[in-house]
């Protein structure tokens, strides 16, 4: 490991992220138990017991995994970032982190009270004209308002470091952390409105009907920046921690700062690729937000760059020679290294996937089939996830003081090759089961009995073989957990932050033009959303009425 002292984060700062993890990690054993109900279900040989629905099982699932798992880690890992990077946090920053902190816990306990009792069926994208009880929006709106507590204080936070380090670039850690913050901050927005004025009137029965189609396009308007407020921390790790665990300097701190940005510009103008087959919408402009969708290409491209030619780096310090020389002596034995970079290695089919859904013509194949699972599944539950357990398994026994052990390690190589496993199997045959037409968000049906859907049976007992194997894999991911949170030895653990190398490269300081780069997210979302939503508005139809189950 590393020679040089181990810097420690304030006992205070870790608690506050330790917090979020609790949450996170509940999240993922409920969230992941409605997973593995679901691939049976879906398998046609096992059905749920009495009274069970499997929409609210799938509504558990997505919410607990898809929105609180994410935000809760998400969170608690940058307080610890701006905390280990830019100082300790003061009292006042530290106590808002906490209301915070309680607010979403509340949001999500109300939210989560809905869906157990069956009010709430409507999955986590919540499409009306699906309706649900109000407290089941009411308590995601708390969610979103805790949120942005949190945003606050570390913006706060951040302001306050640049204003004893005049004329210096922010650490760069801490920046990606603000570039996050600040492109949730503005595409929750969307969603907010979506709820505060559409859903919660409308499922408090003050209005009748509600306009489809505009809350579709607010609540992607936040839903694709979503994806994006969930890949950036794993970014953080690839950038930021993954040098230091290889003891490599980072590649070069500007190209990393610029990728952040693109990712603020491009993230939030390009919705409407989530509703290529939505009726209503010009054409021209889902042709303009496709175009910038593939503009959101390029810094994942840039980091793909960064993230070779780190490793490049690395193995020729080892002596590796040759094109692929550096494969081999990459630390494969270390946890901390092989779980994120088994979600590096998945997001190059994730990645090439998604090109194909922002492709018009090819999304018409797949839309609303189960190859957008697979998709998402490959994004966001293997290169997201699997970077987040590794992040775990340095970051809590830091603040637990305690020692990420052998044992733990080869237990976590253990679980990452399970998951892979798991993923694997679940994974491809949604992807091929969508090619054939299968549909998504459905539970098990042969479709009056068509010769077509029984096709597609034996890919759906794949996905359940896949969806065991990754169940075992979440048990596993619990005890390494568990054991880091209260059981494993005493000691010291490194909160690895690589450095760039300075001598080549000096940051210019045109990256805090926080007023620019606002500015410009800014346009280019008036720019592509403008019209559409004018549009919308002035020909809204008398909207539909409200259905639940
Ligand atoms: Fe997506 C649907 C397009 C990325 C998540 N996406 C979804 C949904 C989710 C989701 C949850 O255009 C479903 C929402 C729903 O419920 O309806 N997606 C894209 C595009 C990208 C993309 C263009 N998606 C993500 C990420 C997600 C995510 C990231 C979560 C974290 N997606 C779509 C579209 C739809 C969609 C359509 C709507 C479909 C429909 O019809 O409903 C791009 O950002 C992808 C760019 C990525 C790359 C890969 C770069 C590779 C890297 C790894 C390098 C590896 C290394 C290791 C260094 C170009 C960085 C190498 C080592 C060796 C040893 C080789
Ligand atoms: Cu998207």
């Amino acid at each position: 490991m590393n020679n040089n002292s181990i810097i420690k984060i304030d006992k205070k700062d870790g608690k506050l992220a330790l917090a979020h993890f609790y949450v996170a990690f509940s999240a993922l054993l409920l969230g992941g138990l409605a997973g593995l109900l679901q691939t049976l279900v879906r398998s046609g040989k096992v059905t749920l017991p009495a009274g069970i629905n499997y929409y609210q099982v799938l509504t558990v699932h997505g919410v607990l995994l898809g929105l609180v798992l994410t935000t809760f880690f998400i969170i608690g890992f940058l307080f610890a970032s701006m905390s280990r990077t830019s100082g300790t946090l003061s009292n006042g920053v530290r106590k808002t982190g906490w209301i915070g902190f309680w607010v979403m816990t509340i949001g999500t306990a109300l939210t989560a009270t809905f869906i157990l009792l069956g009010k709430a069926s409507v999955l986590y994208t919540f499409y009306a004209p699906l309706k649900a009880h109000p407290g089941f929006y009411i308590g995601l709106t708390l969610v979103v308002v805790g949120s942005w507590i949190s945003g606050f204080a570390m913006f706060a936070h951040y302001a306050k470091w640049k204003k004893s380090n005049p004329k210096q670039v922010g650490p760069l850690l801490s920046f990606m952390a603000i570039i996050t913050m600040v492109l949730w901050l503005i595409s929750t927005l969307g969603v907010a409105a979506t709820a505060l004025f559409q859903y919660i009137p409308w499922s408090l029965g003050f209005v009748d009907r509600i306009d489809v189609l505009l809350s579709r396009t607010l609540f992607w308007y936040f839903g694709h920046p979503l994806v994006y407020f969930w890949l950036l921390p794993a970014y953080m790790a690839w950038y930021v921690i993954i040098p230091k665990i290889l003891d490599t300097p980072i590649f070069s701190d500007s190209l990393a700062r610029m990728s952040f940005i693109l990712f603020l510009f491009f993230s939030i103008p390009v919705g409407l690729h989530h509703q290529l087959l939505e009726p209503g919408v010009d054409s021209s402009w889902k042709y303009v937000q496709v175009v910038l969708t593939f503009m959101v290409i390029i810094p994942s491209l840039m980091t793909a760059f960064s993230m070779f030619a780190t490793f490049e780096r690395y193995g020729r310090k080892k002596g590796a020679t040759g094109l692929f020389g550096w494969f081999r002596v990459l630390p494969w034995n270390d946890a901390r290294f092989l779980a994120p970079m088994i979600g590096m290695l998945f997001f190059i089919p994730a990645g090439a996937g998604g090109i194909i859904n922002a492709s018009n013509q090819l999304n018409q194949v797949v839309h609303n089939t189960i190859w957008v699972t697979g998709h998402f599944h490959l994004t966001l539950a293997t290169s997201v996830v699997l970077t987040f357990f590794g992040i775990a398994y340095w970051l809590i026994p830091h603040i637990t003081g305690r020692k990420f052990t052998r044992e733990l390690n080869s237990l976590a190589i253990i679980q990452t090759i399970t998951w892979s496993i798991g993923m694997f199997f679940m994974s491809s045959s949604m992807h091929l089961e969508g090619l054939q037409g299968a549909p998504r968000r459905s539970a098990f049906s042969t479709y009056f009995n068509s010769p077509v859907s029984h096709d597609w049976i034996s890919y759906q007992i794949a996905q359940a073989v896949g969806g065991s194997i990754l169940f075992i894999g979440i048990i596993l991911e619990i005890i390494i957990i568990i054991n880091l949170l209260f059981l494993a030895p005493k000691g010291e653990t490194e909160f690895p932050v690589g450095e760039s190398s300075n001598e080549v490269e000096k940051t210019p300081l045109y990256f805090e033009n926080w007023k620019l780069w606002i500015a410009i997210t800014v346009l280019l979302i008036v720019f592509a959303y403008s019209v559409p939503l004018y549009d919308m508005i002035q020909n809204a139809p008398i909207g539909s009425k409200g259905f639940s189950n």
